[in-house]
């Protein structure tokens, strides 16, 4: 690794220069009861609006009807974390390199979206939102979310198993990986500031095996704490693959191709020996930098440098429905 180069997640920076405590101290303050989790929450029970609970409330997606609560899924051992911490505390390099892209992402184009799906498949097709929203009932889903960076959060997802979509375009014999490209315009995306040195591989762009996207957990997600997606949490389409580590889950999709061989993908073209292709959730084998073995759990106090940390799960607490697929 090129010693100009800057870290892909601020891991070495003290949390208070990503992201300032005094921040945190007023979200927490003014947005504590704002936000709830699940369908119909109320985003308005608030009766002091300081700029930025207007201004987060202003990035919030449109509330999503005929949405289905997973009974398998309808929880985990945690509180579902509040959204006024899950939706301005993010990754989306191409808006920057900080955990607070909340207001930049707002520059993503998102009208008249369109999702290509190409390769392998017998039936490509180009789908539009209305076709994805109407043609794969939604349903919601809590799942455990694990960064890379070692920090964890509880997620009410909207949206479908990838396994529907799967079936509708249906692989060829010959498909056995998938690449899930991300919207990107270099005059839209500024990039991470440290970013100006190098050939960054944009479009991120992200991977799995065909067994892994036939997985049920494997997700599309085009909502989140009962609204459509807001642009930080990657609108109007992202994965979600809750057992890998959360780079996996390419944000703002407009691309899905079937391939025989692996696809390159973003971290793992910038840093292999750090991101590998299958991150999966695993305590025992550190980052290079850090060790794996817990996690911080985003939201549980005013200062994150001071969130309750919690043991990591082998595969994120998922391996029953996944650990078949390695080994
Ligand atoms: N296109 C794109 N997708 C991305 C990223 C990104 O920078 N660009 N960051 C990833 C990382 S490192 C994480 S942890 C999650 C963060 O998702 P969230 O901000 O919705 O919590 O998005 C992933 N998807
Ligand atoms: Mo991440």
């Amino acid at each position: 690794m090129p010693t100009i180069l800057p870290p892909p997640h601020p891991w070495q920076l003290p949390e208070s220069a990503v992201t300032p405590e005094s921040a945190f101290l007023n979200r927490r303050r003014f947005l504590k009861g704002l936000v709830g989790a699940g369908i119909g929450a109320s985003l308005l029970g608030c009766s002091r609006p300081p700029s930025i609970e207007a201004e987060l409330q202003q990035t919030l997606g449109r509330p999503l009807a005929n949405v289905r609560q997973n009974p398998d899924f309808a929880g985990v051992e945690r509180a579902v974390t509040e959204q006024a911490y899950a939706s301005t505390y993010n990754n989306f390099y191409e808006f920057g390199g900080t955990k607070s892209i909340w207001q930049p992402a707002q520059k993503l184009p998102t009208d008249d979206w369109r999702v290509e799906v190409t390769g392998l498949v017998n039936n490509p097709r180009t789908y539009d939102l209305d076709d994805l929203t109407q043609r794969f009932p939604l349903e919601e889903r809590i799942y455990r979310f694990r960064c890379v960076e070692a920090w964890a959060m509880v997620v009410p997802w909207i949206g479908f198993p990838m396994n529907r979509l799967l079936q509708q375009v249906d692989p060829t014999s010959a498909a056995r990986f998938v690449s899930f490209t991300s919207f990107y315009e270099a005059k839209i995306c500024p990039g991470p500031a440290w970013g100006f040195a190098m050939n960054l591989p944009w479009p991120y762009g992200e991977g799995l095996t065909l067994a892994e996207m036939a997985n049920e957990l494997a997700f599309f997600a085009v909502g989140i704490y009962g609204r459509t997606l807001p642009k930080q949490h990657g609108a109007p389409l992202r994965m979600v693959v809750p057992w890998k580590y959360g780079f996996k889950g390419a944000k703002s999709i407009v691309k899905i191709e079937f391939l025989a061989e692996r696809p390159a993908t973003f971290w793992n073209t910038i840093a292999p020996n750090e991101y590998g292709f299958e991150a999966n959730v695993n305590p025992d084998v550190p980052h290079p930098r850090w060790s794996q073995a817990t996690e911080r759990v985003v939201g549980t106090g005013s200062n994150p440098a001071q969130w309750e940390r919690q043991p990591t799960r082998l595969y994120n607490g998922y391996g029953e429905y996944v650990a078949g697929l390695y080994g």
